[in-house]
């Protein structure tokens, strides 16, 4: 029989870590791919995974979030699927926000009563990974575990960032420890395949994708406090429930910073991307009916185009270019991410605008823009000169912030013409 599975998809704490990219949105709805947003990811693994019941929790409920969830996800009466955002709301308990996963998780218990359910799905929203989570569930049922945490190897260098766990031989998880010191990890090395340990990944780290029972869960937030799963739950309930690893050997990539969300875009353009978009299930997202891209004249390579863009650019390499984008003559884009626009200007406007010096939407003529993001609806000045480079220290400005030498070029910001950043 199939099981019965709520996901729930943890759509983001305060999301720092990705501003400004969060200032006007929440982490979920940040765009990703040209023409995806990060929350499309969990969803469509869900989906391609045939469980379509889906909760998104987040902290606050922006409408691009809202309107991108209402337009995107529908399901037929028959289905019963249903994809619904639930935003940290103030009750007469409690005024607060989530305060940490768990805590989000338990908040939203009560929303939950009215499925039948056995077993919830925990996925973090900010990473880019295909997985089958029917076989994560079989796995977590067959070996009646109380809680299954998908795990993977990692190297001494990255270790530090994830929850750090041993397991036995059957994958019961034998001990577990969130974010260990570099000096402390000596003592949590694990047996992994011979190719892992020619990479050097050495330690199982927790992927944050966890299966509990729901009688499970609910006994848990009972009787254990602890706000936060990696941080208190899970280690705490080692030994009190049974917990258990589950290894996944694909592509999964934790997309939580500035760094690390620039790197996975980028990637996106090699010969041989890590993570296949062009496979046979599918990254859903909004339909939008835009036309074809239209290219006039740029030398291209290396790059990904979302739909109903107009470039008239000299080059564009190594680059993503979003949906709606309007690249003018002469410019160049190199190790970049432009996400687009979010409307298109009439062309009388355009023509006004550019008789009257005024930037239009995307990016003018004859710039040069490298190791650069720009987020949507940008209007960049013609001959502007933005380069991005490790040797820039980070800092925030008006209409951009520096972070690890990649420039930010914010939502909506006007960038004068000639400007050089
Ligand atoms: P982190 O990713 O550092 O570690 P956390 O920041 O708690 O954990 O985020 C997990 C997910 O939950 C993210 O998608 C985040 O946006 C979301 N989230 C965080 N706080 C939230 C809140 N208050 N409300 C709603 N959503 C929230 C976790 C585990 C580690 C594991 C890594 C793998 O704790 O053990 O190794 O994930 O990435
Ligand atoms: P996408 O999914 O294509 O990224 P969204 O549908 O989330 O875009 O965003 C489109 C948003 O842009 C909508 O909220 C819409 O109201 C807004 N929008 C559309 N036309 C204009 C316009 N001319 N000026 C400003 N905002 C616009």
């Amino acid at each position: 029989m199939k099981p019965s599975v709520i996901s729930i998809v943890l759509g983001g704490g305060r999301g720092t870590r990705l501003s400004p990219l969060t200032h006007s949105r929440s982490k979920p709805a940040v765009p990703i791919a040209g023409k995806y947003r990060l929350v499309d990811i969990p969803i469509s693994n869900c989906l391609n995974s045939g469980f379509n019941r889906i909760l998104v929790l987040t902290q606050f409920n922006s409408a691009s979030l809202n309107s991108h969830i209402k337009n995107s996800y529908h399901f037929d009466t028959f289905s019963k699927g249903f994809v619904d955002i639930l935003a940290a709301e103030q009750n007469i308990e409690s005024d607060a926000w989530y305060q940490g996963t768990a805590d989000a998780v338990r908040q939203s218990m009560k929303h939950l009563d009215k499925y039948d359910y056995d077993y919830i799905l925990i996925l973090s929203g900010d990473q880019l990974y295909q997985m089958d989570f029917r076989e994560m569930i079989d796995f977590h049922c067959r070996n009646k575990g109380d809680i299954t945490i998908a795990t993977i190897p990692v190297n001494s260098k990255d270790a530090p960032g994830f929850g750090i766990l041993k397991s036995d031989e059957e994958g019961n998880i034998t001990s577990f420890i969130e974010k260990p010191s570099g000096d402390l990890l000596h003592d949590w090395k694990s047996e992994v395949s011979d190719k892992n340990k020619a990479e050097g990944k050495e330690y199982l780290a927790s992927m944050g994708i966890y299966v509990f029972n729901k009688n499970g869960l609910k006994k848990m937030f009972d009787e254990d406090a602890g706000d936060d799963f990696g941080g208190e739950l899970i280690p705490n309930g080692i030994g009190k429930y049974k917990t258990l690893s589950f290894q996944y050997d694909g592509y999964w990539t934790d997309i939580g910073t500035i760094q690390s969300f620039f790197d996975a875009n980028l990637d996106l353009t090699t010969d041989f991307p890590k993570f296949n978009l062009f496979s046979k299930s599918p990254i859903y997202t909004r339909a939008r009916m835009l036309p074809p891209s239209k290219i006039l004249g740029s030398y291209v390579s290396k790059a990904v185009f979302g739909d109903g863009c107009i470039v008239m650019a000299d080059k564009i390499e190594n680059s993503i270019v979003g949906n709606r984008s309007r690249i003018d003559k002469g410019s160049t884009i190199m190790n970049s991410y432009m996400m687009g626009a979010d409307f298109y200007q009439d062309t009388q406007e355009i023509v006004s605008n550019d008789r009257d010096g005024i930037p239009n939407l995307g990016v003018g003529k004859y710039c040069y823009i490298e190791q650069a993001i720009l987020d949507k609806n940008c209007r960049i000045g013609d001959n502007v000169r933005i380069i991005g480079g490790k040797h820039l220290p980070d800092g925030d400005f008006e209409n951009h912030s520096i972070k690890d030498g990649i420039v930010i070029v914010k939502k909506n910001a006007v960038i004068a013409p000639g400007t050089q950043i």
